[in-house]
């Protein structure tokens, strides 16, 4: 059935009206309790999420919603290896990726977990003999500088990543993601860099990116340059599914890191893409991050709606999304080791969720995935909060703190933790026209100091950034975006919206580096740039 025909979306849309005139203040002076009861905790995540605009009601009309469009079993699905991503027939199955060893997950007659853990020993291997110098470069000295080449789903992953536990990482060693095909990423990677201490991990689940492969052939020159052809094998390594590749571009497959084709590239962290990360955190703390992944996967599969983390986020989205007309929602990391984090759950919920057609591909008629954008607090608050508080948009926020800090220095942590809770006070109760006559606010600023409030927000507290915990806060939203797509009933884990701009590149190419004026065949906007473009390089 279509989703806008169901009556339990009916139901909400009835409920909409009722609660739309409700302000926060309202929910709470007639709930004291609530900032205890809309609460839930799971693998070391408590999410309050009584500064929404809903109410118990709310909440039973989405479970509603949510057991109407089958969740539970498309999880179970999802779990089992079924072929989930139905455009591209295969089995959707990162969750097999950190299953412990002597679990069973057979997909096509095949053990996955065999498999997964064998790749992570031989990871494993290969990580400790750099971090202790045992496997070194060829001329001898130790590796200490790693410069992982990949792009999208093979560098945001393990970028952020390594950003986020920077903390636990081997100091002595330095570590580079170079994702652009603008050359000036990888010269800034190799101007800084001894070709004699210096690994390349080229990562490419497909080995044919474009992007990828220009970088990883420019690396390869500027080391063949400084040691010679002999040298590669010492010096680059690849993780990838497909091994032709690999060895066409002159690696050897002794040297690759395999995973499969049932690991989306947004979903690939945990794989072999990891390498870069487990050589930084050691194969020890990788395989806690694979643990908080787990513990994570668990709590989706088997928590009641009520207290099941992803399934309330996700209802809250689709809330805002789809009642209230939300267009975006913002990520505030009150931790400057997640810098990354809005950037990588920009790919993970955007490349997922930003369909317009149903699994069987009728076009839909309601929203689906909202445009995810975000900075760390404070940095955020000096910049664009002011729209969030006082802008005529609504934008529904995840504020994301941990209770320790990884680098306590005199008062800074509660510094920065005062403006976690000050915030989504401030955005839920506001300051109202009343409260500032009472302190005396000259008449003509009162409309500009007043804040509405009733501006949602959910708060997610950690007790300290881990190996653990990033993988829990991450399988977090990995599964918020799959109960979304589950009621969207859009398939999350295909992306050919990225195809055609990747043709058309390619179709141009020849025309940007052609020695002689190339007829161009394009619309009368593109092949006016593409001339001045050709007629200003060539100045
Ligand atoms: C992610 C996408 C995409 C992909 C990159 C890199 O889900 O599929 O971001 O990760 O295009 O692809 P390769 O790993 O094949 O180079």
């Amino acid at each position: 059935m279509k989703l806008t025909d169901r009556p339990e979306w009916k139901a909400l849309q009835a409920h909409y009206h009722t609660i739309e005139p409700v302000h926060l203040r309202d929910l709470f002076a007639t709930d004291p309790d609530r900032g205890r009861t809309f609460t839930a905790e799971g693998s070391g995540i408590y999410l309050d999420y009584s500064k929404n605009r809903v109410t118990a009601e709310t909440m039973t009309l989405l479970y509603r919603l949510a057991e109407a469009v089958g969740l539970r079993g498309r999880i179970a699905s999802m779990l089992r290896g079924d072929k989930f991503n139905n455009t591209e027939n295969r089995s959707v199955l990162h969750t097999a990726l950190r299953l412990p060893p002597g679990s069973k997950l057979e997909v096509d007659g095949v053990d996955v977990v065999a498999e997964v853990h064998a790749v992570l020993d031989s990871m494993s291997a290969f990580a400790e003999s750099l971090r202790s110098g045992t496997r070194k470069g060829a001329t001898g000295r130790k590796i200490s500088n790693v410069i992982n080449i990949g792009i999208g789903g093979s560098d945001l992953g393990p970028h952020l990543c390594y950003d986020a536990l920077r903390h636990y990482s081997d100091r002595s060693m330095t570590f580079r993601y170079v994702s652009n095909v603008d050359g000036t990423d990888i010269a800034e990677a190799l101007r800084a860099s001894d070709p004699a201490e210096t690994l390349f991990i080229v990562a490419s689940k497909t080995f044919t990116t474009q992007e990828t492969m220009a970088n990883a052939r420019t690396a390869r020159a500027w080391l063949v340059q400084a040691l010679g052809e002999a040298a590669v094998s010492d010096h680059f390594v690849a993780v990838s599914t497909n091994a032709a590749e690999v060895s066409k571009f002159g690696i050897d497959t002794a040297n690759m890191f395999g995973f499969w084709d049932w690991v989306g590239g947004r979903y690939s962290v945990d794989s072999a893409i990891g390498l870069s990360l487990m050589i930084a955190i050691g194969p020890d703390h990788f395989r806690e991050f694979l643990a908080g992944f787990h513990d994570m996967d668990r709590h989706f599969e088997s928590a009641p709606w009520e207290c099941n983390l992803p399934v309330l986020l996700g209802l809250l989205g689709i809330w805002y999304d789809n009642f209230f007309g939300a267009q975006s929602v913002a990520i505030l990391p009150y931790d400057q080791y997640l810098n990354l984090f809005p950037a990588y759950l920009q790919q993970l919920d955007m490349e997922s969720n930003g369909k317009s057609v149903t699994r069987d591909g009728h076009r839909v008629d309601y929203q689906t995935g909202p445009i995810v954008w975000g900075q760390p607090g404070t940095n955020g608050q000096h910049a664009f909060y002011q729209l969030i508080h006082q802008g005529t948009k609504l934008i529904p926020c995840d504020f994301i703190g941990f209770s320790k800090s990884l680098n306590p220095l005199g008062r800074h942590h509660d510094l920065l933790m005062s403006n976690f809770f000050a915030q989504t006070e401030a955005l839920a109760f506001g300051k109202s026209p009343e409260e500032l006559r009472d302190e005396k606010c000259p008449e003509p600023l009162i409309p500009h100091r007043t804040f509405t409030g009733n501006r949602p927000t959910n708060s997610l507290l950690i007790e300290l950034l881990t190996p653990r915990t990033l993988g829990s806060l991450i399988a977090l939203y990995e599964h918020k975006v799959f109960t979304q797509g589950v009621i969207w009933d859009v398939n999350s884990f295909d992306q050919w919206g990225v195809e055609l701009g990747k043709v058309l590149a390619n179709r141009i190419v020849p025309e940007l580096e052609s020695a002689t004026e190339p007829s161009l065949e394009h619309d009368s906007s593109t092949n006016t740039l593409i001339e001045r473009y050709r007629r200003q390089r060539s100045k």
